[in-house]
């Protein structure tokens, strides 16, 4: 997409899921990309892979965004030609537990907060500037949950730091209004990815169920939208898409087959 071609693209959480999918398609589209991940060797490994399919500059680098020190050193150093990013897609977040708030771990509430909300402020406020800095026509996107439209039972926390990413992209777009800056908050309901293997700490039997009896979306229906967005002309703000599988009305509300 000519729109695309040599933009820089920043993905957190580009290791799998939805993420690794918005990297292939930016790259497919002629963006360079830099992906980050708390484990550099897989998203080392994704790069590789997206390099040689596509033929263009891939830049993987080791992030937890969780921590706000390395959020703001890896960005004050990044590479020369590296530092115009011109679209920040915040993909990083994930979901820890279903227990009932009364009977929570703290541990994972902090986890989800700490990426959700936390490492996607972090972010940012480190990269924002910078696109104000180098005159583009920047965009943020974030990659919301339609758990933060309407919660569902064992849900709370994880509901609650989408909600945050709603209220954040809300929040930010009107900050940023009197800039070229565009802030898009996509909201996706159930996507087959890693996801629900991660929120059941790797209970692959658990994370099965979740998609059993409904065709749930996949990271590529995901990575269309954000690369629709971000590829739609400078005057044109993509402001939030909710996006479900067709069995899927909101949050709790899914219909399975028998
Ligand atoms: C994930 C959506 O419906 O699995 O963000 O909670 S859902």
């Amino acid at each position: 997409m000519k729109i695309l071609k040599d933009k820089i693209v920043f993905i957190s959480g580009a290791s799998g899921g939805i993420g690794k999918a918005c990297a292939e398609l930016f790259a497919k589209s002629g963006a360079k990309l830099i992906i980050s991940a708390r484990t550099v060797e897989k998203v080392q490994e994704v790069a590789n892979e997206i390099k040689e399919k596509y033929q263009t500059d891939v830049l993987a680098l080791q992030l937890d965004v969780q921590d706000k020190k390395a959020v703001n050193e890896l960005i004050d150093t990044l590479p020369l030609d590296w530092q115009k990013i011109d679209i920040l897609v915040n993909n990083a977040g994930l979901a820890r537990g279903m227990d009932k708030l009364h009977e929570g771990e703290p541990e994972d509430w902090e986890a989800m907060i700490d990426t959700n909300v936390k490492g996607l402020l972090y972010l940012t406020r480190k990269i924002v500037p910078r696109m104000l800095e180098h005159n583009v026509n920047g965009h943020v996107i974030n990659i919301g949950s339609t758990a933060g439209i309407i919660a569902y039972p064992g849900g709370t926390v994880y509901c609650a730091t989408k909600a945050a990413v709603k209220f954040i992209s809300d929040g930010l777009r009107m900050d940023v209004v009197d800039t070229p800056i565009r802030v898009t908050n996509i909201q996706p309901g159930m996507v087959e990815t890693n996801f629900s293997v991660v929120r059941f700490h790797g209970n692959q039997q658990k994370a099965d169920n979740v998609y059993e009896g409904i065709e749930p979306l996949v990271a590529e229906d995901i990575a269309d939208i954000v690369v629709y967005a971000a590829s739609a002309p400078a005057h044109v703000q993509i402001c939030e898409v909710t996006v479900t599988p067709t069995h899927q009305a909101t949050g709790g509300i899914v219909h399975k087959e028998k």
